[in-house]
């Protein structure tokens, strides 16, 4: 008989990719959303999933514990996978309750009806780099001190230990992936990386004049989303409920992505002045970049370099998309995009 798998967050971007993989491998996978006006089920449209007979998709919230109980009551999955989370951390200062309650009480919910439910189901937790902050070591791994910066990374930082507490208390296979920066064509619109490829891409095909940017010397670890999910789904099939880092091992700023994305949409730029005043001209003089004040944090982490050997060691898990061909993905996706629409 097939596996059954419940991933929160099917929706998002590694909700997506995950399901994707799960169903190539023969899982049953229960994806849960929540109930919102429209329906945004873009991304299993994209990998062409949407319809995939071995996909039910259920409506729940994962802040209402009670239906959080029904559902894995109702399903008896084998593992679970908790990527749903309120993710952008721009939006975890202006609504930091909101953030707590999804981040950090969905994770107890879950982990408290597995307790009680059936505590042999293997329950996976999307822990992030972001718990790190500003650590003050240059790499940062499993040992690391934690050291958030935002309520999104406290948020996260609670349900990492409640995961490990759980695992260590009532013998749970409850673990945590820490996993850095990772993006793709799903990724969401707002975060910086698609932000940049949608951006240049629009400037390219003159649908905009121009970018603009908050901190650009924030130095972020970017891989590819799609080979990430691979390492959840080894986390949960190793022997013991271990905590891992996922990451590329190089690190790369803003500004240095920025300059990537131009170069291969052949727009030479060239940068002048600094701070807030920081722009970049394109050959004919026009502005292409500038800061924008609105999108400075009121407290950013300022650079993640994540060691990921023990995952590579212990699970075999060694991602190949580096951050050249990564922008290139999405900035071919965001062409096709924006020549369409
Ligand atoms: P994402 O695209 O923002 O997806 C988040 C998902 O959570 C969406 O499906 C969202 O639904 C859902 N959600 C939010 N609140 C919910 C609630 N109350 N009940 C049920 N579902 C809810 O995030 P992602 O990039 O795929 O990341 C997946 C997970 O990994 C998140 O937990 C994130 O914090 C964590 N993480 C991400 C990264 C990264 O670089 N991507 C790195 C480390 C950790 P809607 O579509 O309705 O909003
Ligand atoms: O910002 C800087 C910004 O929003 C990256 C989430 O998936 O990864 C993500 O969190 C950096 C920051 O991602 C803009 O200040 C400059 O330093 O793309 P981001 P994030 O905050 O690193 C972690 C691992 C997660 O767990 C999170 O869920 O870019 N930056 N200018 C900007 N950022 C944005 N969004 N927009 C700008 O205009």
């Amino acid at each position: 008989m097939s596996k059954k798998a419940i991933i929160t967050g099917i929706t998002g971007q590694d909700g997506a990719y995950l399901a994707a993989l799960l169903l190539a491998k023969g899982y049953a996978v229960y994806g849960i959303y929540r109930r919102v006006s429209t329906p945004n089920f873009w991304r299993l449209r994209a990998l062409g999933i949407e319809e995939h007979a071995a996909l039910t998709l259920i409506e729940t919230d994962i802040t209402d514990s009670s239906a959080v109980f029904a559902l894995i009551e109702s399903i008896e999955p084998d593992e679970i996978y908790n990527l749903a989370a309120q993710s952008f951390v721009p939006s975890s200062f202006t609504q930091p309750l909101a953030t707590m309650h999804t981040n950090a009480l969905g994770a107890l919910h879950l982990l408290e009806a597995i307790r009680i439910c059936n505590p042999k189901i293997r329950f996976y937790q999307a822990s992030t780099s972001e718990m790190f902050g500003n650590t003050g070591s240059p790499t940062q791994n499993e040992q690391s001190p934690f050291c958030p910066c935002s309520p999104y990374a406290t948020s996260k930082l609670y349900a990492h230990w409640l995961t490990i507490n759980y695992a260590q208390s009532y013998q749970l296979f409850a673990c945590s992936g820490i996993l850095f920066n990772h993006e793709s064509p799903l990724r969401g619109i707002e975060f910086v990386t698609r932000k940049i490829t949608d951006s240049v891409a629009k400037i390219s095909l003159g649908k905009i004049e121009c970018l603009e940017l908050g901190n650009l010397y924030a130095k972020r670890d970017w891989g590819f989303a799609k080979e990430y999910v691979e390492g959840m789904w080894q986390m949960l099939q190793y022997d013991t409920p271990e905590t891992f880092v996922l990451a590329t091992g190089k690190s790369y700023s803003i500004k240095e992505f920025v300059e990537y994305c131009f170069t291969l949409a052949k727009i030479p730029i060239a940068w002048e002045n600094s701070g807030a005043r920081e722009i970049a001209r394109d050959e004919r003089g026009i502005v292409r970049v500038r800061i924008n004040p609105k999108y400075y944090r009121p407290s950013d982490v300022d650079c993640l370099i994540g060691d990921a050997s023990k995952a590579r060691k212990l699970l075999g898990w060694n991602p190949s998309c580096d951050l050249q061909q990564l922008c290139k993905l999405m900035l071919e996706s965001d062409m096709q995009h924006n020549l369409r629409s």
